[in-house]
């Protein structure tokens, strides 16, 4: 006979020990706007650490400067807010010496595609293992309307006051012509449960999970996404087996469907290409691509004294002897 009281205690004691819920990831109270879109993230993100019952001291948000680089203050995990442009670099600092952590970047238009876009390149080359959200709202928020590079020709900023001269960068045409590429998404804001779905399947992606996500900033660009949010010929979702699968209720709010194997990266590129009507979804995905701290294992278990000796060889190849 089973003894009922030592069956449940342990699994009782388990909760109290383990069980997070979403207000341990809660930290300082948010400075962004009403309905900015960032809120939106930040509570996917909650979210999925709850659901996930990632421990907040093996988690770390790192970000660069931007309104969307403040997230990491809202979290309650660790976080490291980082200089304009380089939270990737941060990031992959982190990732190599502890890898068990889970690692997480937010950064935004402007952070990775302008000042950090040397950095963005080389971070989707190196394919570390993090989950990377670009916060997307075609607009320099934090220091109050500038024009940047994802703006759409035309816009009118304080930086561009006759209309952007230039076509826009493609973030995810971008990401999808570099090399080692892994994992390619693109969500908006106010589709949480696809934005929740996608940010998911990035999390738990081998590599670096790449999301691009519209994001509406209501304060400097009220109304720039209406045309998408209100036409639901201006966007397609992506739905496959080993993609994102919605439930019928939310599928019925798109008129345009593809089903859209994210093995297949020329569609995927054709997608990303194609601005009449906006891919949302998973496009591209492959486990199988070298992560650089797999290759760099070995190297990184030198001890101290071992790099010390082998850096003192290397100086001695320099050496320069007296004349005898
Ligand atoms: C080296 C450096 N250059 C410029 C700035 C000023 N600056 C701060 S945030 C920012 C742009 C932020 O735009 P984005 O990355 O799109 O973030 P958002 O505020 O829209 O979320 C700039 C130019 C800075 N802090 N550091
Ligand atoms: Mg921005």
């Amino acid at each position: 006979m089973f003894d009922p009281i030592e069956v449940l205690s342990p699994s009782v004691s388990d909760l109290d020990d383990e069980a997070y819920s979403l207000d341990d990831f809660e930290g300082v109270d948010s400075r962004w706007c009403h309905r900015c879109g960032n809120n939106a993230i930040l509570t996917a993100v909650q979210k999925l650490c709850a659901e996930e019952q990632l421990a907040p001291e093996k988690t770390v948000f790192v970000s660069g400067i931007g309104c969307s680089s403040r997230l990491p203050h809202y979290m309650g995990t660790y976080g490291f807010h980082a200089l304009h442009g380089r939270a990737l670099p941060v990031a992959e600092g982190i990732k190599i010496r502890r890898p068990d952590l889970h690692v997480f970047v937010t950064t935004g238009d402007g952070d990775c595609c302008s000042i950090g876009a040397g950095h963005w390149l080389h971070a989707i080359r190196y394919n570390m293992n993090m989950t990377v959200l670009l916060h997307d709202n075609q607009i320099y928020g934090l220091t109050k309307k500038q024009v940047s590079p994802t703006s759409p020709r035309g816009l009118v900023s304080n930086t561009s006051p006759h209309g952007a001269h230039l076509e826009p960068l493609n973030p995810l045409a971008a990401t999808l012509g570099m090399s080692n590429i892994s994992f390619v998404a693109h969500a908006v804001d106010w589709v949480p449960s696809v934005l929740c779905d996608i940010i998911k399947q990035a999390f738990h992606h081998r590599g670096l999970a790449f999301v691009c996500i519209m994001q509406r900033c209501p304060n400097y660009l009220p109304d720039h996404f209406e045309e998408y949010i209100k036409d639901p010929e201006r966007m397609v979702l992506l739905t496959h087996a080993q993609g994102l699968q919605v439930e019928d209720a939310v599928a019925k709010r798109f008129k345009h469907r593809e089903e859209h194997d994210p093995r297949d990266i020329d569609r995927a590129r054709e997608l990303a290409n194609n601005r009449e009507r906006v891919p949302l979804g998973i496009l591209y995905r492959n486990p199988d691509v070298l992560c650089y701290e797999d290759v760099r294992a070995g190297v990184e278990h030198l001890s101290v004294s071992d790099k010390i000796s082998a850096l003192e060889r290397e100086f001695d190849k320099f050496t320069v002897q007296p004349p005898s």
